[in-house]
Formats: structure tokens, C-alpha cells, sequence
């Protein structure tokens, strides 16, 4: 269940439509990553151009050599079926959020209740986007929106678009994972 063996494993990084798994896998994965973009028609959900309709695949090495192996999933409902299908054998995942979007909070739900399922002792790490953005939830809002569920997970501001930002969503995952781990995952 745990999904962390031998220095391999899996992150699953999902939520809502445009709240930027595509461009974060994009971001830190070594080489091309693995799209599955068409064009978005739905642009009363979302005004960008493309929408991931299976899944990204990306992957890093690790300072220790373990192999991350990234998958991105489709953010709108109707590709749900997706979902369970890319979280099966996840150790982790990586909730994402955009919290300028409308509902933004209720997504966090949404995301949350389908994935947990999939992960053992709660490998969830939360990246939350555009919190500067007037009238956005703050993260603190995110992590309360968790603790009234009884749900520890961190909860972290982010900015997809940049390298730097994404990696301190995977390593503050691989650290859960190492402390949750008889094999450990170092970062
Ligand atoms: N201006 C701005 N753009 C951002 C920011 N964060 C993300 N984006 C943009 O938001 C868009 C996110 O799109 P995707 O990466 O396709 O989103 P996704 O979550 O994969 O969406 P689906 O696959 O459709 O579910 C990209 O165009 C990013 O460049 C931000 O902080 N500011
Ligand atoms: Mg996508």
C-alpha cells in the first residue's frame, strides 16, 4: 500500500482543473514529460488553451539516487475515472490549488476525499497557488479547512511555474514519507 520501494515510487499530483499539475510536472521533471493535452473546450471552467484528458508523466532522480516517478492528473470530474486509476500504487500525492478560482476550498475537499484512499499514512502535501491575489483564501484558511477534518497535512504557497517551488512540494512529501517508512526515503 505504501507504494516506497527500492528507491522507486510514485507522486500523483492532482486537484482541479488549471490549478497547474501539468506545468509543475513541466517544471522539475528531467526531460520532455508525457502529455496528454487537446484542446480545451471548456472554457467556462477554464480560459487556457489545453486540458490533460489521461495523464502526465514526468520523473527525478533524487540526491540519493531514488527515482520519483511524477504523474499528473486530469483535473476536470468528468475524467474522474482517471483518477483512481492513476492514485492506485501512489505513495504520495500532491494536492494542488488555485486560490483565485472559485470554490477553490470545496476543491480541496473534493481532491482530498478521492486520494487519501490511495495513500498510506496520510501522504499528502497541499501547494496552493496565486494566494496573493486579492480576496483569495490564504493558506491558513487551506490548513483549517484540513484541521476541521482531522487531516495533518502541510500546506504550502506556491507558484507553479517555478522549479524551485514545485521541488519544496516533493521534498516536503518525500520527508513525510521517510518518517512513515521502514525503508526510508531520504530527500
Ligand atoms: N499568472 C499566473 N499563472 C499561473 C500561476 N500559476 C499557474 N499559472 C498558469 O496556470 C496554468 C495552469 O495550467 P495547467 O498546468 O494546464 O493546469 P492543470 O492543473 O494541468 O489543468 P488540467 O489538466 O486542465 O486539469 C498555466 O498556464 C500556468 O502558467 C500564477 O501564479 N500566476
Ligand atoms: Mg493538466
Amino acid at each position: 500500500m505504501s507504494g516506497v520501494e527500492a528507491g522507486e515510487f510514485k507522486i500523483v499530483f492532482t486537484g482541479p482543473m488549471g490549478a497547474g499539475k501539468t506545468t509543475a510536472i513541466a517544471a522539475i521533471s528531467e526531460g520532455e514529460p508525457v502529455r496528454t493535452e487537446v484542446e480545451n473546450t471548456d472554457r467556462v471552467a477554464h480560459a487556457k488553451e489545453s486540458t490533460t484528458v489521461g495523464f502526465d508523466f514526468g520523473r527525478i532522480t533524487l540526491a540519493d539516487g531514488s527515482v520519483v516517478r511524477l504523474y499528473g492528473t486530469p483535473g476536470q470530474v468528468r475524467y474522474r475515472f482517471m483518477w483512481d486509476i492513476l492514485g492506485r500504487g501512489a505513495a504520495g500525492v500532491i494536492v494542488l490549488l488555485d486560490a483565485s478560482a472559485p470554490g477553490a476550498l470545496v476543491q480541496l475537499d473534493v481532491f482530498v476525499d478521492a486520494f487519501i484512499p490511495h495513500v498510506a499514512h496520510g501522504a499528502l502535501v497541499v501547494g496552493v497557488g496565486r494566494t496573493d491575489v486579492p480576496n483569495a483564501p490564504s493558506t491558513d484558511a487551506f490548513a483549517a479547512r484540513l484541521d476541521a477534518r482531522g487531516i495533518v497535512a502541510p500546506v504550502l504557497s506556491v507558484d507553479v511555474r517555478r522549479q524551485g517551488d514545485v521541488m519544496m512540494l516533493v521534498r516536503t512529501l518525500v520527508c513525510i514519507l521517510g518518517s512513515h517508512t521502514a525503508h526510508g526515503v531520504p530527500a
